[in-house]
């Protein structure tokens, strides 16, 4: 079938597995793509949009029971449930292989089962690495075409023996003879996302939705890449990247590790407020980082679209991702509108007066439920957005000069802070935190602690991963970004929000940048570099004196009361977690005591 025996073999093997009516192996092509969006069509899954609205674009509807990622029925199967650590769910991998074996015995009868090479990262890049996903969903293959690079050029750089990750994937729905089935297959009673960090594979059954069925995205290029990057000595993160450009055509790149809700996406791609300042997107979600010859992290994004959130997008609010979105498309589960496009809340100010939402029900303004689903998709080139930076493909990746860390927090946080070092950049990374509650200033409210916005997404224990962050800042002649931790979502006493956001965070991006360049300013406190009042460039900005203390304030209080949560936070992963970060929060510590004393 290809010139390569261990995928030839493994592709013999799941054949006889899964038995499939027929296999067919993916080349990648155009002619592929409208033959996959031609049998979504045809099974009534998939609609083609208005061709004069949004052209080639499909609306999808999927089984309201599959709608997002399941993070209970994510397993991480290595050898030692410690190595999973505490906060993924382990199984044991013989017992996790004989349980799926049974399920995918016979799970694609009546179906195509798709063979599908795909690159992450630029075909014969150093940073990429390869994967095969088999499925039997025409939908995971189309979405695969946009999200990943498919095809004929995958199988020729893998070669007759070049490495490659099998992704093994079913909905979980078998037909029988002359059934054409579900419209949207799947098998929400029997849902595993398994993953095998040893032996480097993914199984995953019973979901056709987002990151439970395209592998390449969550489960192979941070799950399982973040085990390949441990053992290899590289960095497999959920960060975007963008470049940034100053008006004399100075430019860095800078990679950042937010949680869910905190504008990432937005981030990527924003539209900087300062004159002469810009931000082009190379990545929005997942960032791989290799040291080069001359000991800088390069970084590549290893995917080829984007699967955004669609609720929340607008041109408001992300006007280059609504233009990434003028064709080409798959929406998944937004509402659709009377003249045959696509419509999602906070799209526009004032919704349609009427709507089909993505049950498929009749919708209006008046309707209590939302129009779309919140957890509603585009899937999109990212070649097609208009901030992606020219090099945004180059093989050898992009040298990055900074990395920040942010949460959502009300209290304590300040604006940005610069770590002094890497291992105190790790240490800010490993207590990224949301907060539940909008807590009042002064008070924390119920923390989401998400370190590196990792916690659903590292492939083994989260303490080893930071112990590797660690190992990684003692490589020999590495030259490290300097780590920045901000906080766009401090409130003030009346729970307003104090920051205005958005393309404002421009600002605190430029400080950066000229900090990496050596020519800002910044003052020493007990939680590191933070700016100087001259330094940020509020120049515009219609904030009060009192707002801008606020921003930049180190609350000695607000640290302190953190510092017990930090501890027995670290102690549920018992000695894994390294000293060296025990280290930092003891150093911390008495930083803050000592200035709680000057204070007093
Ligand atoms: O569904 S995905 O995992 O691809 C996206 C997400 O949940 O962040
Ligand atoms: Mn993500």
């Amino acid at each position: 079938m290809t010139p390569h025996q261990r995928l030839n073999r493994w592709i013999e093997e799941i054949t006889s597995l899964c038995e499939p009516d027929a296999v067919q192996l993916c080349d990648g092509s155009p002619e592929e793509y409208q033959q996959m969006m031609a049998s979504l069509t045809a099974t009534g899954v998939a609609k083609p949009l208005n061709p004069e609205k949004r052209p080639n674009s499909f609306l999808v509807r999927s089984d309201p029971a599959d709608v997002a990622r399941v993070e209970s029925r994510t397993f991480i199967c290595s050898d030692n449930e410690q190595d999973a650590g505490p906060t993924n769910h382990w199984a044991d991998p013989n017992e996790m292989k004989a349980k799926l074996t049974g399920l995918f015995k016979g799970c694609m009868r009546g179906r195509t089962m798709y063979v599908i090479p795909f690159s992450m990262g630029p075909v014969g890049s150093p940073i990429a690495h390869i994967g095969v996903e088999i499925s039997d969903s025409p939908y995971v293959v189309a979405s695969m075409h946009i999200m990943t690079r498919v095809g004929r050029a995958v199988l020729e750089e893998l070669g007759t023996d070049g490495d490659f990750v099998p992704c093994l994937h079913s909905v979980g729905q078998p037909l029988q003879s002359g059934d054409t089935g579900a419209a949207w297959p799947c098998n929400p009673d029997n849902l595993y996302i398994a993953h095998f960090p040893a032996s480097r594979e993914i199984w995953s059954f019973g979901s056709g939705y987002g990151g439970n069925a395209l592998l390449g995205k969550k489960c192979f290029a941070l799950r399982i890449a973040s085990a390949m990057a441990r053992d290899e000595g590289w960095l497999a993160e959920h960060m975007l990247i963008l470049k940034l450009t100053n008006p004399d055509g100075e430019y860095r790149y800078i990679a950042g590790a937010f949680p869910s809700a905190c504008g990432k996406t937005n981030l990527a791609m924003l539209v900087p407020t300062i004159p002469g300042w810009s931000v082009e997107t190379v990545g929005d979600d997942i960032c791989w980082m290799k040291f080069g010859d001359d000991g800088q992290l390069y970084a590549i994004n290893p995917e080829a679209g984007f699967f955004g959130v669609a609720p929340g997008t607008g041109m408001d609010t992300n006007p280059n991702a609504m233009q990434t979105l003028d064709g080409n498309c798959i929406f998944t589960n937004v509402a659709e509108t009377d003249d045959g496009d696509v419509w999602w809340e906070g799209m526009t100010d004032t919704a349609p007066a009427h709507l089909i939402d993505w049950r498929g029900n009749d919708w209006t303004p008046d309707s209590d439920t939302p129009a779309a689903h919140p957890n509603a998709r585009f899937t999109v080139s990212a070649a097609q957005c208009p901030a992606i930076a020219d090099e945004w493909e180059d093989l050898k990746g992009v040298p990055i000069s900074a990395i920040l860390f942010g949460g959502r927090r009300a209290s304590v946080v300040p604006l940005v802070n610069e770590a002094t070092s890497w291992e105190q950049g790790t240490f800010f990374g490993s207590i990224v935190a949301s907060e539940k509650t909008a807590a009042a200033a002064g008070a924390i409210g119920e923390l989401r602690r998400d370190p590196m916005a990792m916690l659903p997404f590292c492939g083994y224990n989260m303490a080893d991963y930071w112990q590797h962050w660690i190992n990684i800042g003692q490589t020999a002649n590495a030259k490290l970004p300097k780590i920045y931790y901000v906080n766009w979502f401090r409130k003030d006493l009346e729970g307003q929000f104090v920051w205005p956001g958005f393309g404002e965070n421009a600002r605190v991006l430029e400080w950066i940048f000229e900090r990496c360049a050596g020519r800002a300013d910044a003052v020493e406190t007990p939680i590191g570099h933070l700016p100087t009042l001259d330094a940020l460039n509020f120049d515009g900005l219609d904030l009060t004196e009192d707002a801008i203390a606020t921003l930049l304030r180190v609350d000695i209080q607000g640290w302190l009361a953190e510092i017990p949560l930090i501890e027995s936070y670290y102690q549920q992963f018992g000695t894994n977690v390294p000293p060296a970060l025990f280290d930092q929060l003891q150093r911390l510590s008495e930083r803050l005591e000592a200035a709680a004393v000057n204070v007093a």
